[in-house]
C-alpha cells in the first residue's frame, strides 16, 4: 500500500459540493482506501483568473500504480463536467496527484511530486493539516508556507462532514 496525496480544486459551480462529491468518489474507488480529507479553503486564483477557488487535500492508501491512479482522478473530473478550453482555465473540478509515496515520476502524462505544489499555499496549508511534519524536496511545509504567505487563503466556514 502506498500513501498518496491528492489536491482538489474548483472555482465554477457549487465548488464546495463538487469537492465533497469528488472526495466521496475517490474514497470509494477500487484500489483506494483510508481517505482522510483536510478542511476546505477559499483561495484567490494563483497564476490564473476567474472566481475564487475552494481547495482541499486528501490522503489515501492505494495499491494502484501512479498512472492508474491518475486515470481514476481524470475519470472523476470528467464525471463532474470538466472541460479544458485552455491551461489554468476556470474549472468545475481539478484533481492533481501531489505525492505518491516517495516515488518520482517524470513522463509526458505525469509528473510527481506535482511540480508547482511547493509554491502554493492552497496545497501546503491543507497538506500541513494531514501531515504536519512532512518535508518536500524544497523544504519543510512550515518554511514553504512562510515563502507564500502573500497568497490569500482562509478556511471555508461551516465545514462539511468528513
Ligand atoms: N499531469 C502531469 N502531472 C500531473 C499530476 N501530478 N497530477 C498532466 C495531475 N495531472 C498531471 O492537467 C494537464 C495535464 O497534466 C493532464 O493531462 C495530466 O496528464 P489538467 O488538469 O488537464 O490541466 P490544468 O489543471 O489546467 O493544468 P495543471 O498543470 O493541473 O494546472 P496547475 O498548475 O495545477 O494549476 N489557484 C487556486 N487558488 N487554486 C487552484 O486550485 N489551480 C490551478 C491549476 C491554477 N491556480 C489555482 C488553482
Ligand atoms: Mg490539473
Amino acid at each position: 500500500m502506498i500513501k498518496a496525496y491528492i489536491g482538489l480544486g474548483a472555482n465554477l459551480g457549487d465548488a464546495r459540493h463538487t469537492l465533497q462529491q469528488a472526495a466521496h468518489a475517490l474514497g470509494a474507488a477500487p484500489g483506494i482506501s483510508g481517505l482522510r480529507l483536510s478542511r476546505f479553503y477559499r483561495s484567490a486564483p494563483v497564476d490564473a483568473t476567474g472566481p475564487d477557488y475552494v481547495n482541499a487535500v486528501a490522503e489515501i492508501d492505494t495499491d494502484l500504480a501512479a498512472d492508474a491512479l491518475l486515470s481514476v482522478l481524470q475519470g472523476i473530473e470528467n464525471q463532474h463536467g470538466r472541460l479544458r478550453p485552455y491551461r489554468n482555465a476556470p474549472r468545475t473540478l481539478d484533481l492533481d496527484l501531489l505525492l505518491y509515496g516517495e516515488l518520482t515520476v517524470d513522463t509526458p502524462r505525469l509528473t510527481v511530486p506535482h511540480p508547482r505544489m511547493h509554491e502554493r499555499a492552497f496545497v501546503l496549508r491543507p497538506l500541513e493539516e494531514l501531515r504536519p511534519a512532512l518535508h518536500l524536496r524544497q523544504g519543510s511545509l512550515t518554511e514553504l508556507l512562510q515563502a507564500c504567505s502573500d497568497q490569500a487563503l482562509e478556511p471555508v466556514p461551516d465545514q462539511p462532514e468528513t
